[in-house]
């Protein structure tokens, strides 16, 4: 970057190192710039859980003595499994902190009134909504406790995973199969019910396009009574409480759930989705079974009721991405 960099371009580069980092693991990811005089002097992002944090990543070799630090999260106040970012950035003398969004953690946050207190300056939300974006499903997560749970759907255009004869090979495109398996890779668990697990078998990897398996595996939960052969992480009973408070316990902040239309009508009944990405087809089948089971709904009015956030196309195909709002 050459000129003099405002500290709103410095949080857009903050948001490009951010992404180097990896999407799935218990922790977030994050990118920080130090910037002297509207120059860049040190940057560094965050490379999962154990590894240390964007601030100590960039001060890392660098004279910050009177520098602004810019940074996608708020600096932490904690030691976990790494030391307290806000005091590495008193020690190294910055005279500012520019952030875009608050750490939600209960055990991390307060960073920002640490700074202020040892008189440096402060400012918060910038670039908040790209940061935001890219950091939601761990910030629902560890704002209240409970991994983000994406709904997955894929059907025909009126709504059938198989058709009467229960065929159901494939429904949607290449093209949707792949960007799936890209998502695999960005999340910590995959979890189905265990009749999917049964009569699908699916594999439950991520795939790159040539086949070979993604660096990163989410873990592969079966929730359900009936004994399932292969390796997965069981969960009896049938509960998407339960499940989610048993994989929060393992960290896992983003869980995909993909079916069948058992378990996707449980998430949703027990008010457990947060998102669905509904890949559907343009095929019509008339009869088969529908993407999700009864939702015990009998009224137009008491709808599950989406908010769309993008659509695009894989293929033939369209992707919805919608949001379940929480009520409040
Ligand atoms: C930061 N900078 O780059 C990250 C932060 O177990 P630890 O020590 O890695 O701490 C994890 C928590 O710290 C995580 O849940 C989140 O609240 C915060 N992450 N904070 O100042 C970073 N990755
Ligand atoms: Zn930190």
């Amino acid at each position: 970057m050459a000129g003099f960099i405002t500290d709103e371009a410095a949080m857009a580069h903050a948001l490009e190192l951010a992404l180097r980092g990896p999407a799935a693991g218990p922790n977030p990811r994050v990118g920080c710039v130090l910037l002297r005089d509207g120059q860049v002097i040190g940057e560094g992002w965050h490379r999962g859980a154990g590894t240390p944090h964007a601030e100590v990543d960039a001060l890392c070799g660098v004279d910050a003595r009177g520098a602004t630090a810019v940074v996608t999260l708020e600096p932490c106040a904690h030691t976990g499994r790494t030391g307290p970012c806000a005091q590495a950035l008193i020690d190294a003398g910055v005279a500012e902190v520019v952030i875009a969004v608050e750490d939600p953690n209960p055990v991390a946050g307060g960073g920002a009134q640490l700074l202020r207190a040892a008189g440096i300056e402060v400012r918060t939300g910038v670039g908040a909504e790209s940061v935001r974006r890219m950091l939601e499903p761990w910030l629902v997560a560890v704002g209240r406790g409970r991994p983000f749970v994406t709904l997955k759907l894929a059907s025909t255009l009126d709504g059938r995973v198989a058709a009467a004869d229960g065929s159901s090979r494939w429904i949607t495109s290449a093209e949707s199969r792949e960007h799936a398996h890209r998502l695999r890779a960005e999340v910590d668990a995959i979890l189905v019910g265990t009749g999917t697990a049964l009569i699908d078998r699916p594999a439950l990897t991520a795939r790159l396009p040539d086949g070979s398996l993604a660096e990163h595996q989410p873990l592969r939960v079966v929730l359900g009574d009936r004994e399932v052969p292969g390796d997965w992480l069981r969960i009896t009973g049938h509960d998407p409480a339960e499940a989610l408070a048993q994989l929060a316990a393992r960290e896992v902040r983003h869980v995909l759930v993909e079916g069948g239309p058992t378990v996707s009508a449980a998430f949703l009944r027990a008010g457990m989705v947060d998102r669905v990405l509904a890949y559907i087809a343009p095929v019509l089948l008339g009869d088969g079974r529908s993407a999700v089971q009864s939702l015990g709904i009998g009224t137009l009015a008491d709808g599950i009721r989406l908010r769309t956030e993008q659509v695009q196309m894989r293929g033939p195909d369209v992707l919805l991405s919608a949001r379940v709002e929480e009520e409040i």
